[in-house]
């Protein structure tokens, strides 16, 4: 696919994130046949334009990295796409409604990279060496697609779906847990919605990081010392809805929590 295509196409999904609307998937007209390599070299432009934007780079993160997700999306493949810097929202902070599509939650934990990993053949038990400090976080994905309704490629093409993330300020030693065993709950307005435990993410979050260092080596790149990282669902996502009080509770681990406005 021409580099010229690929820009044109990530244009029309940040126009879409920007003018806070759905677009119809990418495989429905723009481009029926796109693989998921080429998904990929689309969401590079959109990184691009997003950088020369200003805006900076958190991290990358993981998607798609539990059964769960992959069935409730119909997709088979973990996904990556990156976090920047004005998705942030502080912990106990708002997420308006009015910035976003059709936002939806789900409970992650986060890894604090201590040192760079480079794959190819990065091991969970290599990432967790390299890791400085492991974070609760909630992910709000917002999909720029119609009733969130896409292929793996056209997915990946649109940054996996990344939108806002609240990362808890419980910072703790990745040695101080057995992270396949910490459990989390995801409740809206003191009602649990969903439950999981890390072993839902690959059979434990420290090999969905392993998986991302893995992928990104394909492309020449690596995880750098410093990106904050989210490893994927433990839970189910929920849509949310106009006064919202979210909460993630993870054993051990802290709670983050947002109120939707
Ligand atoms: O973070 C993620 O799991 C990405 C999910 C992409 C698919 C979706 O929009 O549900
Ligand atoms: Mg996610």
């Amino acid at each position: 696919m021409e580099a010229t295509f690929a820009k044109e196409i990530a244009q029309y999904l940040v126009a879409g994130e920007v003018e806070k609307r759905e677009v119809t998937k990418v495989t429905a007209e723009l481009k029926p046949d796109l693989t998921v390599e080429e998904g990929y070299l689309v969401q590079q432009e959109l990184v691009a334009m997003k950088l020369a934007e200003g805006r900076k780079i958190v991290g990358p993160k993981m998607g798609l990295t539990s059964q769960a997700k992959m069935q409730q999306m119909d997709v088979d493949e973990p996904i990556y796409g990156y976090v920047f810097d004005y998705m942030l929202i502080e912990n106990g902070g708002k997420v308006s409604l009015s910035d976003l599509i059709h936002p939806k939650v789900e409970a992650e934990i986060a890894f604090v990279i201590g040192e760079d990993i480079e794959g190819p053949g990065i091991t969970g038990a290599q990432v967790l060496a390299k890791t400085e400090s492991v974070l609760p976080a909630l992910e709000i994905i917002d999909s720029r697609y119609e009733n969130f309704n896409f292929t793996l490629p056209d997915v990946v093409a649109d940054n996996a779906s990344t939108s806002r993330v609240v990362f808890g300020t419980t910072i703790k030693s990745p040695e101080q847990f057995e992270l396949d065993l910490v459990g989390a709950t995801l409740s809206i307005n003191g009602e649990i919605k969903e439950l999981g435990a890390g072993a839902a993410v690959l059979g434990h979050p420290a090999n969905a990081i392993a998986m991302l260092a893995n992928m990104l080596a394909k492309k020449g790149d690596k995880i750098r010392k410093g990106d904050v990282i989210l490893s994927g669902a433990l839970t189910g996502a929920v849509l949310l809805e106009e006064g919202d009080v979210v909460s993630g509770k993870f054993d051990g681990l802290g709670e983050v929590s947002f109120i939707v406005t």
